[in-house]
């Protein structure tokens, strides 16, 4: 018997959270997120979609989430029937009175039913907040269960039941951590800043970027993580430019910038930190410059953070400063004005300051609300994570900063008086880093030559 992941009631909280929001007399469906065969009968690694997990606990696949405020009861959940033969193979199901009464909700039943079960649940419904386009075979499962509910509502005059995105009714819900979102977040964050600490602990020249990829999964994994949040990027060198760097597999170069970019998942909550260093332990002039010069920004815009400031002006100053330490190591040349105006900073920094943080590492919650940037609110959290990237084919930047990439990722947390910083204890001022670097014992003995 296994039990869920945390105390169920905190997902009847969020559904109850949830009807405030909704339309009078609507229903909501939210479907497990598909298994994805990567061949025959192997699948890869399964994790619950992110909405369906936030309002019921529940991490199994082939279940649905139906809720209905307005009724007797509210909360139904579609899933496997129990199973002894499929259960030998694949693990514990909790089946349709187990889920019932370890998930509190008001029904179940099998999945197999939900095309007989569902219409009657939407038949006498005004509005369904539904996200089409995720998964094309439950798409299509609802296009025929909507049939049916049109067939049901019959000579009513009620025609189709009028569908909304339920995407956005939930994001906006996600937007605002509770307390005990925030706390669930600051685990995740602090395990990804021990794993980080590890790592860079870890690093020598040498050493593949493949195995401080291994390294970081160890450590997470064995502070109660149960994976990554998102495709971790251990980039040396020149490949810290490229912003989603995949391969994870070239050697440590003496000499060599190392960007990482990984984060903890812990009760589906995920950490998103960026930290970059010299291989070897000791900035060169140039690399030192270059650091010292996004650290500052990054800094400065992390002191803005405070309920009322909007993601434009953090953004904006983001540009300025990147353009301003630009201009200064003589990378960019010319008139400052001219160059704010065509961009110019993009050319070195190519993507945005910040992105909402939570359930998943690309949170959800709108930026603006009816055409207009929102201000920021406490229980908000997001990254900051200024960067200077210069290709080592880059023949107008002055050649000692060739082949470099900066990042500086933290996540913040907006408090009613100001901000967080609730990846803190990751280190990242270049005294503290160099001291780190390579500093404990020596994990690859006699697997690196
Ligand atoms: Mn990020």
């Amino acid at each position: 018997m296994r039990k869920p992941l945390i105390d169920s009631q905190v997902f009847k909280q969020r559904r109850d959270l949830l009807a405030k929001s909704m339309e009078k007399n609507s229903a909501l469906v939210v479907p497990a997120h598909p298994e994805l065969i990567r061949n025959n009968d192997v699948h890869h690694p399964y994790r619950q979609s992110t909405n369906m997990f936030y309002l019921t606990g529940f991490e199994e696949a082939e279940s649905v989430l139906v809720f209905v405020p307005d009724s007797d009861k509210p909360a139904t959940l579609f899933v496997r029937k129990k199973d002894p033969l499929k259960e030998t193979w694949d693990g514990f199901l909790y089946g349709v009175d187990g889920a019932k009464e370890a998930f509190q909700v008001d029904q179940t039943f099998p999945i197999d039913d939900l095309e007989a079960e569902l219409p009657k649940l939407l038949a006498e419904r005004s509005l369904l907040y539904f996200s089409q386009n995720h998964d094309p075979d439950f798409d299509q499962t609802m296009n025929g269960i909507l049939k049916r509910v049109r067939a049901l509502r019959g000579r009513s005059g009620e025609g189709n039941l009028p569908i909304h995105d339920s995407y956005p009714l939930i994001g906006e819900q996600r937007l605002i951590k509770s307390e005990f979102e925030q706390g669930e977040l600051r685990k995740a964050c602090k395990i990804s800043s021990e794993a980080h600490i590890e790592v860079i602990k870890a690093t020598r020249p040498g050493i593949n970027e493949r195995a401080l990829h291994g390294l970081f999964i160890k450590e997470i994994m064995q502070r109660g993580a149960a994976r990554e949040g998102y495709g971790t990027i251990v980039a040396t060198g020149n490949n810290a430019v490229t912003l989603h760097y995949v391969f994870n597999d070239c050697d440590l170069q003496d000499g060599d910038v190392l960007l990482i970019d990984a984060g903890a998942e812990y009760h589906y909550y995920t950490g998103d930190i960026t930290r970059s260093y010299p291989v070897n332990g000791e900035f060169t002039g140039a690399q030192r410059d270059l650091y010292q010069a996004v650290l500052q920004v990054q800094k400065d815009i992390i002191e803005m953070i405070q309920p009322g400031v909007k993601f434009n002006e953090l953004q904006d100053q983001t540009y300025e400063k990147l353009l301003d330490a630009l201009l200064q190591l003589k990378i960019l040349k010319g008139d400052r004005e001219a160059l704010l105006k065509e961009n110019a900073q993009r050319k070195y920094y190519p993507h945005g300051v910040s992105h909402y943080l939570g359930s998943d590492v690309h949170d959800s919650g709108t930026r603006k609300v009816n055409g207009e940037f929102r201000p920021l609110e406490a229980g908000m959290c997001f990254t900051v994570e200024p960067g200077l990237y210069v290709a080592a084919n880059d023949e107008t930047a002055p050649a000692e900063f060739r082949g470099i990439g900066i990042r500086i990722e933290d996540n913040i947390l907006v408090t009613p008086t100001g901000h967080e910083n609730m990846t803190q204890s990751c280190p990242k001022e270049v005294d503290d880093l160099e001291s780190l670097i390579g500093s404990g014992s020596d994990i690859w003995a006699g697997t690196v030559s």
